[in-house]
């Protein structure tokens, strides 16, 4: 037995402790948003265990579906949003949900309500499910100073920069937690023996230029004139430097998580047929956005910083391009010069 090797496991920065940590930065916190993310990260663990067994559970049949007990199956997503809406609502930390899942934002009984509101995408990249691919979970966080039983719609309608942590979890080859709570962005992986998840990534860093591009080039068609001359630029640069690879996954999460450690860009732009591009505002594009500034990238709609749009419905999409600093900066001259 390699005595060493397990004293040094017993000095694991695990999530929890890093955001105790953190909760240092604020005096006069009362521990209640360590108490959200310990939801947040038990929901993720119920996931990952979901997504891990769903070949063998055949959890991943069609809602309505019952298996060999007879009991009703549930898809996977709509599993995974339960999980969240419960482990979210029982924190007693939280007073507005909203979910990719449901149509109406949830609020939660006055009883129960803290002053977090809490966007998520419970298992984003859905359709990647039955083949394997790694998919995730998507969050981001905002705080309502004000009494808690006169709060609305309007305190979730706030601009992504307005967030006060954002963050995913990608259950793929290993299960990994990113998340900034405006200090940087830290990853961490799950430790399936211990339960945990330990600090594996501290303090990423986005490099400043990548070699990789990442986008559904079968939508090319319908782009406009900018994002067709970037992508043209990627294959063919005019400034004698090598062309960048190809890398699109068609799961959010996998993507931007690649973009994030290697750099390079991610973009879901708007097209003919879809003017407002597909992801949507406040689970997919502001959490993102959110993480990608946090380790030195930028973020961009098209038309603005991403964070800094005001959406006026919960379900609303946006056109994004995010990724290394310098090669959102040249989208962003794409389409300054297309203004003039
Ligand atoms: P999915 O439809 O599988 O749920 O917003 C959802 C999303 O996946 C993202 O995770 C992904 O980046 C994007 O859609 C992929 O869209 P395309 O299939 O149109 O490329």
């Amino acid at each position: 037995m390699d005595h060493a090797a397990d004293a040094h496991r017993t000095d694991l920065m695990t999530v929890t402790r890093y955001v105790l940590n953190e909760q240092s930065r604020h005096p006069e916190a009362r521990g209640d948003f360590t108490i959200l993310l310990s939801h947040i990260v038990l929901g993720c663990k119920f996931v990952c265990t979901a997504v891990n067994k769903a070949g063998l559970a055949k959890l991943i049949g069609l809602a309505g579906e019952t298996n060999v007990q007879g009991e009703e199956q549930k898809k996977l997503d709509v599993l995974s949003n339960e999980v969240f809406v419960k482990a979210l609502v029982s924190s007693g930390r939280t007073c507005i949900l909203v979910s990719e899942e449901d149509e109406e934002a949830t609020f939660v009984d006055p009883r129960l309500r803290g002053k977090y509101c809490v966007v998520f995408d419970p298992l984003d990249g859905s359709s990647n499910i039955d083949c394997g691919v790694s998919i995730g979970t998507i969050f981001g966080v905002y705080m309502v100073d004000k009494d808690l039983d006169s709060i609305s719609l309007d305190d979730v309608l706030q601009p992504g920069k307005n967030m006060l942590a954002a963050g995913y979890c990608m259950y793929g080859s290993s299960c990994t937690l990113v998340i900034s709570t405006g200090y940087g962005v830290n990853g961490f992986t799950l430790d399936p023996s211990l339960g945990e998840f330990i600090l594996t990534h501290p303090d990423i860093k986005i490099p400043k230029k990548g070699k990789i591009y990442s986008v559904n080039e079968g939508n090319a068609k319908n782009w406009d004139g900018p994002t067709a001359k970037f992508v043209e630029k990627c294959k063919f640069p005019t400034d004698g430097s090598s062309p960048k690879s190809l890398r699109y996954i068609g799961s959010m999460v996998a993507d931007v998580h690649r973009t994030l450690l290697y750099g390079g860009i991610f973009l879901y732009p708007a097209d003919k047929k879809s003017p407002n591009g597909k992801l949507r505002v406040l689970y997919e594009v502001f959490p993102m956005s959110f993480l990608m500034e946090q380790a030195g990238g930028q973020a961009f709609t098209g038309k603005e910083r991403a964070l800094d749009l005001v959406p006026t419905k919960i379900h609303q999409r946006s056109p994004i391009f995010l990724g290394s600093y310098d090669d959102v900066e040249e989208i962003k001259a794409l389409y300054a010069a297309e203004q003039k």
